[in-house]
């Protein structure tokens, strides 16, 4: 048996682990969907978590416990009020009744349920799906709107934080040696000429006019899990990051996401663009769920939580190319400023679309 093998039986119990497959297109951790000899649930996800990235797993994992125990207990309650389903990935114990496995070589394993019947899939397909991206979002800050955020352990310390970025940016400029053709200067003059605007969110939570609420962290188009039958978003996944933060930050990152035809690893970066009609239709799904716990300040700040993420992930795989490829995982040595051009041509998309996104806020907000 290898080694993989043995890990995911320490998480099988009894059953027998009979295939194991790489799984998904994460950029941090590896995963793996296990088949095992059950028939009613025959399939789990198998995860090693990066422990350069999340220095404490433990505080993930216990994070997801309260999530989970939270929202669960919300469903049930919910049980009359919403006729469709909303799956909630389960975290699977090991035979001695840990949520993690710890290798000889300290690496830390995971595994959480599959949930049947659904696929992610990693581009917007049409404005169908874009509504039920938006509807997931928003139904996901719907049950944890009442979920004290300081009940979560902060497990990655700065994240979405964008002048923390641009401090890190600022730390690892002088140590890059490398080539400066037109595209790396291109990026050196994107972020200097935003440098100054990046504060923008964490000045208005500093303000008291943001507060901290429980986050998704990372909800973009494909960890929303769509129905394969019904085509409906059933539920979201990848929890590792749920902990305080500001709703502004799951928006941005959600329609940086989804409202990006050509997805976030194309080569063709000059091409990349906006979509505004994608940008209402995840809007409305959104806020049907959503629009009971926005204030004033929340719709106000929307726009500039929707240029800001674009901004900060290109910033955050532009640094990482600068440091030479320390975080994001790579195909290929230039792999992080292909993805950086990408996001800052879409934000310069959305800078140029600013009046018509703003409307859009407007109309939906009415
Ligand atoms: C990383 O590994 P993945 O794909 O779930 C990253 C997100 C980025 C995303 C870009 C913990 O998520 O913040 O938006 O890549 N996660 C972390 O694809 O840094
Ligand atoms: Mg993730």
């Amino acid at each position: 048996m290898n080694r993989l093998n043995s890990i995911a039986q320490e998480f099988a119990g009894l059953k027998q682990v009979t295939a194991i497959r790489a799984f998904g297109s994460g950029n941090i951790n590896d995963t793996f969907l296990v088949t095992i000899e059950d028939e009613i649930e025959p399939h789990f996800v198998l995860q090693r978590i990066n422990t350069h990235v999340f220095l404490q797993p433990g505080l993930v994992m216990q994070n997801m416990r309260i999530f989970t125990e939270h929202v669960c207990e919300k469903l049930q309650r919910e049980v009359n009020n919403s006729a469709r389903r909303w799956a909630v990935p389960r975290v699977l114990l090991t035979s001695d009744g840990k949520d993690g496995w710890v290798e000889p070589d300290d690496t830390y394993w995971r595994a959480i349920s599959f949930i049947d019947d659904s696929e992610s899939i990693d581009i917007i397909q049409d404005t169908e799906h874009g509504r039920e991206v938006g509807y997931a979002l928003g139904r996901f800050h719907h049950l944890i709107s009442d979920l004290d955020p300081t009940q979560l352990a902060d497990t990655l310390e700065g994240f979405h934080i964008t002048p923390k970025y641009l401090e890190y940016y600022h730390r690892v400029l002088p140590t890059y040696t490398g080539v400066v053709n037109p595209e790396v200067d291109y990026c050196f003059k994107f972020v200097q000429e935003r440098q100054e605007w990046a504060r923008v969110l964490e000045d208005a939570k500093s303000d008291g006019k943001l507060p901290l609420r429980p986050i998704h962290g990372d909800p973009k188009v494909n960890n929303v899990m769509i129905c394969t039958t019904t085509q409906q978003a059933i539920g979201i996944i990848d929890l590792d990051t749920v902990k305080p933060g500001l709703v502004h930050y799951d928006i941005g990152d959600c329609l940086r996401s989804g409202c990006n035809p050509l997805g976030e690893e194309t080569k063709e970066w000059e091409q990349v663009y906006f979509d505004t009609v994608m940008c209402r239709s995840i809007l409305q799904g959104y806020l049907s769920q959503a629009s009971g716990f926005l204030t004033d300040y929340d719709y106000e700040y929307l726009f500039d939580g929707i240029r800001l993420i674009a901004f900060e992930l290109g910033l955050r795989f532009f640094t990482d190319h600068l440091a030479g490829n320390v975080y994001f995982k790579v195909k290929y040595p230039t792999h992080n400023l292909d993805r950086a051009l990408v996001q800052f041509k879409l934000t310069e998309s959305i800078e140029a679309q600013e009046q018509a996104i703003r409307q859009i806020i407007e109309d939906l907000r009415s």
